[in-house]
């Protein structure tokens, strides 16, 4: 949610002060960069423990419906100092539901706090946009499921730090790393969104098997 403020140089989405998720809706907003509209969608943790598997998936397929003709981009978040184990099957969840190679084709890891990737940096240093390009790497290579995750989503991986008030230097500078970064994303699939195919189909089947239990129940009670 701190990432899509970010994004948007607005608080819109709301952020929970402690490490639970607090977004439990899918939210849509839209900002202009470069003259051009960006639409975000927060979705709501995808291990929201008070939420069943269903649940999850279904706020998520709602995220889908939301756009059209589909998302552009998928920024998949993780944060220094909480990549959970059930973080590190993001991606997997992620795949199984939206489609393995299309999905990870439209996909960019963002990992926040990026100020905790080098805390011997001063946090006074007026310097918004230091390098953390090395810290970044060993961080990544420290971990296989790291690894492995940004392998797959083609190497596109960005740090960055949401600290700082919304309209501060510092969130509006990374904005315009993440905008940059869509801009490549999308040159790469030359402008292609991520085609919902698979959630076609998915909806399709849950549809014929609604109708079938609508059937059913009608001729119970007939
Ligand atoms: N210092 C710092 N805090 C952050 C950063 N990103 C998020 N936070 C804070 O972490 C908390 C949870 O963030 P939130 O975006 O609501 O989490 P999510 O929506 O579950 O991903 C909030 O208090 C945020 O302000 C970051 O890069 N640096
Ligand atoms: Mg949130």
């Amino acid at each position: 949610s701190a990432t899509g403020n970010t994004i948007l140089g607005e608080e819109k989405f709301s952020t929970d002060s402690s490490f639970i998720s607090c977004t439990s809706k899918p939210q849509k907003e839209s900002c202009k960069h470069n003259g051009q509209i960006f639409e975000v969608i927060d979705t709501p943790g995808l291990y929201d423990t008070s939420k069943t598997e269903e649940l999850v998936k279904r706020d998520l397929k709602l995220c889908l419906e939301m756009t059209s003709p589909g998302p552009h981009m998928f920024l998949v978040i993780m944060s220094v100092g909480r990549i959970t184990e059930q973080e590190k099957y993001t991606l997997k969840y992620m795949s199984e539901m939206f489609g393995d190679e299309d999905f990870l084709n439209h996909t960019i890891l963002v990992i926040t706090r990026k100020e905790d990737l080098d805390p011997e940096r001063n946090s006074d240093d007026e310097d918004d946009d230091y390098d953390v390009s090395d810290e970044l790497k060993t961080f990544i290579y420290d971990s296989e499921d790291l690894t492995r995750i940004v392998k797959q989503c083609g190497d596109r991986c960005l740090a960055i730090s949401n600290s700082g008030l919304v309209h501060s230097s510092n969130r509006r500078g990374e904005a315009q790393r993440i905008i940059q970064s869509a801009y490549e994303l999308i040159d790469q699939n030359k402008g292609v969104c991520y085609s919902n195919f698979m959630f076609k189909e998915l909806k399709r089947r849950q549809e014929i098997l609604r109708r079938e239990n609508e059937f059913r129940e009608q001729r119970l009670t007939e």
